[in-house]
């Protein structure tokens, strides 16, 4: 069994990258997929494995509700619902997992996380927006100039007829919360620089929805990083815009389609080269279902410029980055005091929308190609004290118009 999690460590990193289906390790990936079966799921023993002092502790006596409707500036027929998930303790800098990354909690699975609209319709409710932030116990915004990250979280939709986009039956991200890829799909996603996907604002997002039914449950890896000399505790906030069924009868339904360098992993990649310029392709998606593009976004690791979206050969979005727009995102010191780690972090990536989304229709059978480029002759990376680049991503999430 220690072999299988060394392997589904390797995997977790990313060392394999994006696996062609006769690849020797996909049979690896079946047994893991075996001993998931067996063992009613992978979660507590990745979660054992990867973050033995971190993870989701008691609720903190005295903080603000996990739950709070009716927030400000809801587009138009939406309450905005602002969920509080955790709180999940973040272990110190002075403590590093057995992967070699210090002050994280690691791609921690919390298998159980509340819909927006769980208090009322029963559950079911229409998403029309969505953005994510990491908050201190009594409120307060949590983020790099305190030595907080949201590095990123994974949001999966567990139900039944959810089928992952992008992923078959054999994915590790969705096995960590003990589901697969045929059960649940990856529905929103964010890294530090919290993009807002509110899709009325955006030129075709208009009467379109993710449509939650009341048997979909919400699941969540979360993934965060603190630079401090001593371990924190933070609740993950996702605020959701949501609509009644009733209010939404006439919308079309919205699916996600998740890209990624490392896909069907938990979208770490090792960085190729620690200076320098590069470029990581993800394996060729080929579409599967029909439906309107309403708009995609970018994450990348510091370096990072840009993800772009291929289509049959041709770009057809291009979502960059900005660095340090506001202070919150600049840095007093460089990690590790090196002088060649990032100070500036990626404060924004760009929305494809509208006229800036060159592809209007997705068609079965379109091959598709995320590219993340990097280049730390433009902005620094983060850097182990060792003089290594930490891994990176190149992830893109794009929401697709299904006809009713
Ligand atoms: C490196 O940067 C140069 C100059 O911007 C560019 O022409 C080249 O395509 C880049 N190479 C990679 C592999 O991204
Ligand atoms: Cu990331």
């Amino acid at each position: 069994m220690k072999s299988l999690l060394v392997i589904a460590t390797a995997l977790a990193v990313g060392y394999v990258g994006a696996i062609p289906a006769d690849h020797p390790l996909v049979a690896k990936l079946d047994k893991l997929a075996t001993l998931n079966k067996r063992q009613g799921g992978m979660t507590a023993l990745a979660n054992n494995m990867f973050n033995p002092k971190g993870g989701k502790v008691a609720a903190v006596a005295g903080a603000p509700p996990t739950r709070q409707a009716n927030q400000k500036d809801s587009p138009a027929g939406a309450n905005r619902v602002k969920m509080r998930y955790g709180p999940y303790k973040v272990p110190n800098m002075g403590v590093t997992n057995i992967l070699g990354e210090e002050g994280a909690l690691w791609n921690y699975a919390d298998p159980v996380a509340e819909k927006p609209c769980d208090a009322q319709d029963g559950g079911a409710c229409t998403i029309v927006g969505m953005y994510a932030g990491l908050e201190y116990p009594d409120g307060k915004n949590a983020n790099i100039d305190s030595g907080l990250w949201l590095h990123h979280f994974v949001l999966f939709n567990v139900g039944p007829g959810r089928q992952d986009a992008t992923c078959s039956s054999i994915s590790l991200p969705h096995m960590l919360v003990g589901s697969s890829a045929s059960g649940s799909e990856r529905l929103f996603s964010s890294g530090n620089e919290r993009t807002q996907a509110i899709v009325p604002n955006w030129p075709t997002g208009k009467n379109v929805g993710y449509k939650l039914k009341k048997e979909d449950k919400f699941a969540l890896i979360v993934d965060l990083m603190n630079e401090n000399m001593k371990d924190e505790v933070v609740y993950l906030t996702i605020t959701f815009d949501i609509m009644s069924p009733a209010a939404t009868a006439t919308y079309d339904d919205m699916k996600p389609v998740w890209f990624d360098v490392a896909q069907c992993l938990t979208s770490e990649w090792p960085a190729p080269y620690n200076s320098g310029n590069y470029t990581v392709p993800a394996a060729t998606w080929v579409a599967n279902f029909d439906g309107e593009i309403i708009g995609a976004a970018g994450h990348l690791h510091d370096g990072g410029q840009r993800v772009t979206l291929e289509v049959d050969g041709k770009q057809v979005c291009n979502s960059e980055a900005k660095y340090g727009e506001t202070k919150e995102y600049v840095q007093a010191k460089a990690m590790h005091a090196n002088p060649n780690s990032a100070t500036e972090h990626i404060s924004s990536m760009s929305v494809c929308m509208g006229p800036k989304f060159l592809q209007k229709d997705l068609v079965k059978g379109q091959k598709w190609k995320l590219r993340a480029e990097y280049d730390y002759n433009k902005n620094k990376g983060m850097m182990h004290g060792n003089g290594k680049q930490s891994t990176v991503m190149g992830i893109a999430i794009m929401y697709v118009r299904v006809k009713k």
